[in-house]
């Protein structure tokens, strides 16, 4: 029996109880039969939540792109690793074989050592979702440099927050990025980043939308001029196993942005594992998963895990509106998908529109449909498989985080059957728990808690950049010798999960993590603003969409509300990024406070949804009659 690849629903369970009894043993024989190694581990895993300190392959050295390009060589050189879907619908798609992308990535680590570029140095990519992007990635891997991608949606203070926090030596960018009938002036965003950013010392700029840029002396230059005249050929750095990767920024709930770290090995054996499974891939499938690798989604299941099973990866770089709301079908169509993973938000928004967007196309290809990001409702669970895998391809709802680097829970399709808005069970090696408010591990099923997982997997994320303590406290420490995830969720009689979204104060819009600490600092930067608190509240579409509660200054009192909602939007835009922006702002002259200052945020949540029925004690509040003034004037 194959552990690599589970097939039975008997087998998922002998194989998960065996990942359980001897997980060293169980990772050492993945470890071992599938993947290429430089030199063996001396030791499988060493742990210690409390510290934290996590080891996976110790002693281990590797390259993870002989992994996802090297090895292949011989048997795919001339298979299509990437297929580029362009936003426009008439540029011509293009297909890169696992030999082509071999040399454009050897290229780029070339230029990227022409330019100072070592080992364990920190380089920027904000790159539109252009074959670059991915180049980039494996360009870094190759010479052991750690990339740490911004999602090209950041403005230009998250970006610059995130080049200085890990201090990075040199940015990717382009010079402009399409969406949909929009061009983003990326290059703009970058060089106003860069004024708050003296340690940057070159940016290399790919060319994509033409558009007339500013280009600084010294400092910048035109990528393909240098990567036409690199050589095609890069001696890959060896790295240790426990040697970064890369860093992935995520919100918290509070303060800066979360530099989270994913090493090397476990990384890629963990991605690589789910992705054979979660999608069954199959040699010749192609694979599509529709996020940015901006996000951890990108990274693990764009990029690495699928390379590493030298597979078909799709790259689309538009928007699933344009030209019209039957983009995404069409290319599904047009390429023949196999496997499609997208986000709830995605599906929520398509099912609004008229049905012939789908009907119109052949997708008798999809054999996989996956769901990410945010919990999956019901009806939008049902439209995606009815309606797009005409009830005839299992609809795997995959939960995971940025920090677990990789699936977590996860119905395998053709081997678990699927509930409705379930993740349904752990994945191999996963050990969740449910906890109680007094720390104790719920046990039994038809129970709900905190979501913590009780043994560490290959991916986790090993810290957060710069802040070890910052990484024990926000995962380590609210239950003893457990990871918490900062969700809830239930399991039900058989064994199921389901995750019924964040107990902290992220909120998750159009599936992009939020922190609300970033949007209150962006909102109260604004002149006239005193206060502000922001919140979640449903939407139909996003999912969640954001509340603000705002106190003016004096000053602020006679100007006109409607530009004052503006200003504020645009405050937010230029901080954080336009999908922070509020959907709704309500002025009030105080906020719910407990005696120790806190904002009351679940009093304001519930006025957002517009379920004032029970708030709850409110007696505890500093200021209990601001409560009336908040509901006789929401939005
Ligand atoms: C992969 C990713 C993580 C947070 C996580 C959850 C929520 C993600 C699901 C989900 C319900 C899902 N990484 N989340 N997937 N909630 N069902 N299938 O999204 O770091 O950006 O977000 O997203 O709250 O903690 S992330």
């Amino acid at each position: 029996m194959s552990n690599y690849h589970i097939k039975h629903l008997e087998e998922y369970y002998q194989v998960y109880r065996k990942s359980v009894r001897n997980p060293e043993a169980f990772w050492e024989e993945i470890a071992e039969e599938h993947f290429v190694w430089r030199k063996r581990w001396d030791n499988v895993l060493s742990w210690d939540f409390k510290k934290p300190e996590i080891k996976w392959f110790e002693g281990a050295k590797l390259n993870i792109t002989e992994n996802c390009l090297d090895r292949h060589l011989p048997t795919r050189g001339d298979k299509t690793a990437i297929i580029f879907e362009p936003n426009n619908p008439d540029e011509e798609a293009q297909h890169i074989t696992y030999r082509q992308l071999h040399e454009r990535v050897c290229r780029m680590a070339n230029v990227l050592l022409d330019h100072g570029v070592k080992k364990g140095d920190r380089v920027c990519i904000y790159l539109p979702m252009i074959p670059e992007l991915s180049v980039a990635l494996l360009a870094c891997a190759r010479i052991g440099a750690i990339h740490s991608v911004v999602f090209a949606g950041f403005s230009s203070h998250a970006l610059g927050t995130r080049i200085n926090d890990s201090d990075c030596k040199v940015v990717l960018t382009s010079d402009g990025s399409f969406r949909g009938n929009k061009s983003i002036d990326l290059k703009g965003i970058v060089d106003k980043a860069l004024e708050g950013c003296p340690g940057v010392a070159n940016v290399l700029v790919v060319k994509r939308t033409g558009s007339d840029i500013h280009m600084e002396p010294v400092r910048d230059k035109w990528l393909q001029p240098l990567l036409d005249e690199a050589y095609a050929d890069c001696v890959a750095e060896v790295m240790d196993a426990e040697d970064p990767l890369f860093i992935l920024y995520t919100s918290g709930s509070t303060g800066t942005p979360k530099g989270m770290v994913h090493t090397t090995a476990g990384y890629m054996v963990y991605t690589a594992y789910t992705f054979k499974n979660v999608f069954q891939y199959k040699e010749n499938d192609v694979y599509w998963c529709t996020a940015d690798i901006g996000w951890i989604t990108g990274h693990s299941y764009i990029v690495y895990g699928p390379l590493a099973n030298g597979a078909t990866t799709l790259m689309f770089e538009g928007v699933p509106s344009y030209p019209d709301f039957g983009r995404f079908w069409e290319v599904v169509q047009k390429h023949k998908v196999n496997q499609f993973y997208t986000a709830p938000t995605a599906i929520r928004a398509l099912a609004k529109e008229n049905l012939e967007y789908v009907e119109k196309y052949d997708l008798s290809s999809l054999r996989v449909l996956g769901s990410v990001g945010e919990p999956i409702n019901e009806e939008a669970w049902h439209w995606y498989n009815n309606n797009v895998g005409k009830k005839n391809s299992p609809l795997v709802d995959t939960w995971w985080q940025t920090e677990t680097g990789g699936i977590m829970i996860a119905p395998i399709p053709y081997v678990t059957p699927t509930t409705p808005t379930y993740a349904t069970l752990p994945f191999i090696g996963i050990q969740p728990a449910l906890m109680d408010e007094n720390a104790k591990e719920i046990k039994g099923n038809q129970v709900e808690g905190r979501l913590c997982i009780k043994f560490p997997w290959p991916s986790i994320a090993r810290t957060i950049w710069g802040n070890h303590d910052r990484y024990r406290d926000t995962y380590f420490s609210a239950y003893e010798d457990m990871y918490f995830t900062g969700d809830g969720a239930l399991r039900d009689a058989v064994g199921y999960y389901r995750i019924t979204g964040r107990v902290d104060d992220v909120i998750i819009v159009s599936g992009h993590n939020l922190g609300t600490a970033p949007i209150e600092d962006a909102i109260n930067e604004h002149p006239a603003v005193a206060e502000s608190a922001i919140v979640g509240f449903p939407h139909d579409v996003k999912g969640n969409a954001l509340y603000g509660y705002v106190i003016l200054k004096e000053t602020g009192e006679s100007r006109d509300r409607d530009n004052l909602r503006k200003e504020i939007n645009q405050q937010i835009t230029e901080h954080v990024g336009p999908i922070a922006k509020l959907e709704k702002i309500q002025f009030v002259s105080g906020l719910p406070k407990t005696r120790s200052g806190k904002i009351m945020r679940r009093i304001l949540r519930k006025i957002a949804s517009n379920d004032t029925s029970n708030l709850g004690d409110t007696s505890t509040l500093l200021n209990p009659e601001i409560v009336q003034e908040i509901m006789d004037n929401s939005l």
